[in-house]
């Protein structure tokens, strides 16, 4: 791993001042930064593919795919070996570096599925891609067999601040996220994680939340930030469309709070302009997540995204130029694990609970109309 040993100790007041600071100085300190640690003309690509669907036992307040929502995700099965492989042809004839395979999953069990997602890896690994998994909480050993099927990197979100956290979230509680991120590092995989703005915190929970992932040590090789995308049936589907404004403030922010991480500008670029987002590159961001979809809601097209990057003279980077292609073991034995136990928070959360005896009076609505 060549990330940097963490160089300052933030404070929660440090990176609210840098937050709130004049658009423009921000922008021009945080790109100072971004020169410094990387190519200011070169971007990552990840291709975002969901391959299960829908259908969770959780109730993040943002996700369309949780099962207590009534949303219009349809739940689908494992995607196939065959099905991955074409995908992940095609991101890299596209100039994807990366693929990354997300799952509506709270963690990973020790099951078949889990044994498919293994073989997923291998198959992308084998195309020279890195490979990134989102699978919810997974504890040391999953971390180690995934990191042996040749798993490059592993996205697991903060979403938010710890105190925030309680108010969108009742199913697992933080410390479950930080302990699956500490899980990942031990299996030697690159983290990917960061989080979402426009749920209804405040700037102090965005800058809390940068503190927490600054802290992390080593630090995050690659930092998420998604826009809210409000989806209907969802408990925050009046959220207002985050501003441009916000997501070049937290795009600065994380780049010099953070400044050997790659910053991915993720979900909610259908919302921007392509100067918007050129503004975001200015600001330190230098990666996208690429696809027709997200994971279920609309993403721009690959096309245009090529085209604005040929438009702008940025290049697209090449797998493993950050980090070695991580090497696959094969045959080992692992031990029994012991089943861990994640943590089920007491806590209630209104809007949750309100949307939850929606979805199920339209679903009792909907059989009787059968
Ligand atoms: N189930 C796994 C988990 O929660 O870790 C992996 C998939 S989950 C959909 C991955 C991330 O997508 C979440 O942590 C969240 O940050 C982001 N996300 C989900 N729904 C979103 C939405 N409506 N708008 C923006 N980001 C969203
Ligand atoms: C991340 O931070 N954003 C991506 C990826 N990691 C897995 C997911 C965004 C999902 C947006 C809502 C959807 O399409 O369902
Ligand atoms: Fe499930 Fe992940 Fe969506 Fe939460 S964000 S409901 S854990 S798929």
């Amino acid at each position: 791993m060549n990330m940097k040993q963490n160089e300052k100790v933030w404070t929660t007041e440090e990176i609210i001042e840098i937050y709130n600071r004049p658009l423009l100085d921000l922008v021009f300190e945080a790109a100072s930064v971004h020169r410094k640690y990387h190519d200011p003309n070169k971007i990552q690509v990840s291709t975002l593919i969901s391959i299960k669907t829908g259908g969770c036992s959780e109730d993040c307040a943002y996700c369309p795919q949780a099962a207590r929502y009534f949303t219009d995700v349809e739940t689908n099965e494992l995607l196939s070996v065959k099905q991955v492989e074409v995908a992940a042809k095609r991101a890299k004839m596209l100039g994807s570096s990366r693929l990354c395979m997300g799952a509506a999953w709270r963690s990973v069990k020790d099951n078949a599925d889990f044994d498919h997602v293994l073989d997923l890896v291998k198959t992308v690994h084998d195309q020279d891609l890195e490979v990134c998994c989102t699978l919810g909480m997974v504890s040391e050993q999953q971390a180690q067999k995934l990191a042996d099927a040749g798993l490059y990197a592993y996205n697991h979100n903060l979403d938010s601040s710890e105190e925030f956290y309680k108010e969108i979230i009742s199913t697992r509680g933080y410390e479950d996220r930080l302990k699956t991120l500490e899980n990942v590092r031990k299996a030697n995989m690159t983290i990917c994680s960061g989080g979402i703005i426009g749920m209804g915190e405040s700037v102090e929970d965005r800058c809390n939340m940068l503190l927490t992932l600054s802290q992390l040590n080593p630090q995050p090789e690659s930092v998420p930030i998604n826009a809210l995308v409000a989806v209907e049936g969802t408990p925050l589907e009046e959220q207002e469309t985050v501003e441009i404004w916000e997501m070049i403030r937290m795009v600065a922010t994380t780049r010099i709070v953070l400044p050997h991480t790659t910053v991915r500008l993720s979900a909610g670029r259908t919302n921007m302009t392509k100067e918007g987002q050129v503004f975001c590159f200015m600001a330190g961001a230098s990666s996208i997540f690429a696809g027709d979809k997200l994971l279920t809601t609309p993403n721009p097209d690959i096309f245009e995204d090529l085209a604005l990057f040929e438009k702008i003279g940025m290049n697209v980077q090449q797998p493993y130029e950050k980090h070695a292609k991580p090497e696959r073991v094969e045959g080992k034995t692992y031990e029994n694990e012991e089943t861990v136990k994640w943590s089920r928070p007491a806590h209630k959360i209104e809007a949750n609970e309100k949307y939850k005896a929606l979805a199920k009076e339209k679903r009792t609505e909907l059989k009787n109309q059968d």
